[in-house]
């Protein structure tokens, strides 16, 4: 088994999941927030940064890296973590989803999907065992199965259709799998927003024995309480010795949301996608450091934060860099920002050790607002 997840405890107050998930990069204390390396890098910020910033696992995607440079390039490398330089564990996208929301003119049928590069207009195809293939030899940690996302809203039977598909493909990924020893494949429960759907697909995939399920499906334009909903459908069914990831899902306030109905992963573009237009996550809520009111603001981007960025420059500062678009102050945003979250989840653990996560997330949204997220 490539990975082991422990749960050392339930938080009291909540039922939210403190555990260790061992991995052959290393252990990563769960719940956790996975930064985002679409291309083989978090946007501006250096493996040793990353570091820094207390990142414990981050996310890479096998549809990016597919298309460019191709998972035979960065095999030859001798495989993700040496091409990029991370000895940290890695976490690869299937594809999946990226390439219904990337690329063009794609076609679904049961083998895989047909589709055309969105860089230089290739006619190309992924199927389960492709992407399983293309994510053996990029060599992350832990890997995704091959599924479809459906688009929200859709119809009950394209959705019902979709999901049997998606168990279909995901058993097609298993017996396509060929490093179970070092790399551990995820399943993703989907199933639209239907229950019975979501139920099925859940025992669909829970009766395949993956190393790890995911929620996929969820965080697609609906709104937040019907997401909780099928997140609160779905997760009992999952074995609790196994982690739990919700995709694409890492705003503040779902990530608190989420880790109390037992969520242990996460991932986002979010926080280094605002950092990139000057838009800070701070204890207050958020800010647009851009703002002219900030002009001679000669504080840190949140006077309660310790990272990189808050202990050195001032917001006067790197306002004035992103206005004369200079690198550095996107990459100080994209540093705090990461820092932010990597730190709420480890606020988060500590909650749940002292069995208080319901009264920090209460806390928390007093102070960051419902409304900012
Ligand atoms: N499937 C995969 N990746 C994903 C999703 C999914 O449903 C989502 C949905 N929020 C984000 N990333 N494979
Ligand atoms: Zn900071």
């Amino acid at each position: 088994m490539a990975v082991k997840y422990e749960l050392i405890k339930t938080c009291a107050q909540t039922g939210a999941r403190l555990g260790r998930l061992h991995t052959p990069h290393g252990v990563i204390d769960t719940p956790t927030f996975m930064p985002v390396g679409t291309q083989a890098s978090v946007k501006g910020i250096s493996p040793e940064e990353l570091k820094a910033i207390g990142a414990e696992i981050i996310l890479s995607n096998t549809y990016h890296l597919f298309l460019r440079p191709g998972h035979e390039l960065v095999k030859a490398a001798g495989g993700l973590h040496k091409f990029m330089n991370w000895d940290r564990p890695i976490l690869t996208d299937s594809g999946g989803f990226q390439v219904f929301s990337l690329s063009e003119m794609r076609k679904i049928t049961e083998q895989g999907v047909e589709f055309r590069s969105h860089i230089n207009g290739d006619k190309l195809s992924l199927t389960p065992e492709s992407a399983t293939q293309v994510q053996n030899a990029l060599g992350a940690d832990i890997i995704m199965a091959f599924d479809e996302c459906p688009p929200y809203p859709a119809e009950y039977e394209y959705v019902k259709q979709s999901t049997e598909r998606t168990s279909r493909w995901a058993e097609r990924c298993l017996k396509a799998h060929g490093r179970p020893s070092d790399q551990a494949l995820f399943g993703i429960v989907q199933g639209g927003m239907h229950k019975d759907l979501r139920k099925q697909s859940a025992l669909d995939l829970t009766s395949l024995d993956f190393p790890g399920y995911a929620m996929g499906g969820l965080s697609v334009g609906e709104p937040k309480p019907l997401m909780y909903e099928m997140l609160e459908e779905t997760i009992h069914l999952l074995p609790s010795n196994k982690p739990r990831y919700l995709m694409g899902v890492g705003s503040p306030d779902a990530l608190l949301d989420g880790s109390i109905r037992g969520v242990d992963m996460f991932d986002c573009v979010l926080p280094t996608r605002i950092a990139r237009n000057g838009t800070l996550m701070t204890s207050q809520g958020r800010m647009v450091v851009r703002n002219a009111k900030y002009s001679s603001d000669f504080g840190p981007l949140d006077p309660e934060c310790n990272c990189y960025a808050c202990q050195n420059y001032s917001r006067a500062y790197i306002r004035h860099l992103i206005k004369a678009d200079e690198m550095f102050g996107l990459r100080l945003t994209t540093i705090h920002n990461l820092h932010f979250l990597v730190n709420l989840m480890a606020q988060v653990r500590e909650a749940i050790r002292e069995d208080r996560l319901g009264t920090f997330r209460d806390q928390f949204f007093e102070k960051y607002g419902m409304a900012n997220n």
